[in-house]
């Protein structure tokens, strides 16, 4: 069984209960427990080269016995299931209905065309380190050590706490 965190985050049509739908998504995946779900956080989109509205973000605790791949596998169709479609081309940071993220799989490090682990950017964004850190105070991000210690260098991101729906 490993701990795995997966970072969300939707910016288009009715954000908060696209997160919340995907927070019940994630705790019916198969062999698998929902261990732990943030708060919802909002901040402006970084990396836009056109104006978009702001992000809703969260992060989830879960414990798995699926492999990174199969995790990636249903995150992806939960992605689709909001009806994300990725098209050839699409711009990196284009807007989204809903992004499900790898972040974290136990100690694990490695890289690949599909799948890079740790996310190669959580350590910069500060709505990924603030939910994080909310539910994991001490968790380290392999390779780069304290989450606690990237936010404090993130403190100039501008991100807010915001309303959260039940999603259980
Ligand atoms: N996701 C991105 C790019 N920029 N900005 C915010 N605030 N939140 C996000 O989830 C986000 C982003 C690419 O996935
Ligand atoms: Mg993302
Ligand atoms: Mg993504």
């Amino acid at each position: 069984m490993s701990l795995v965190y997966v970072g969300l985050g939707s910016n288009l049509d009715h954000p908060r209960r696209r997160l919340a739908r995907a927070m019940r998504a994630l705790a019916r995946l198969p062999r698998t427990r929902l261990l732990a779900a943030s708060g919802n956080y909002v901040s402006a989109p970084i990396g836009a080269d056109e104006p978009q509205p702001d992000y809703v973000n969260a992060v989830a605790m879960l414990r798995t016995a699926l492999g990174p791949g199969a995790v990636l596998r249903r995150l992806t169709a939960i992605e689709r299931r909001h009806g994300r479609r990725r098209v050839p081309g699409e711009r990196r940071n284009a807007p989204r209905v809903l992004d499900l993220d790898l972040l974290l799989y136990g100690r694990r490090r490695f890289s690949g065309s599909r799948l890079t682990v740790p996310h190669p950017r959580m350590h910069e964004r500060a709505f990924v380190l603030r939910p994080l850190l909310d539910i994991a105070p001490a968790v380290t991000i392999p390779g780069r050590g304290a989450a606690r210690r990237w936010l404090s260098l993130a403190r100039g991101q501008r991100i807010a706490r915001t309303r959260t729906h039940a999603w259980r």
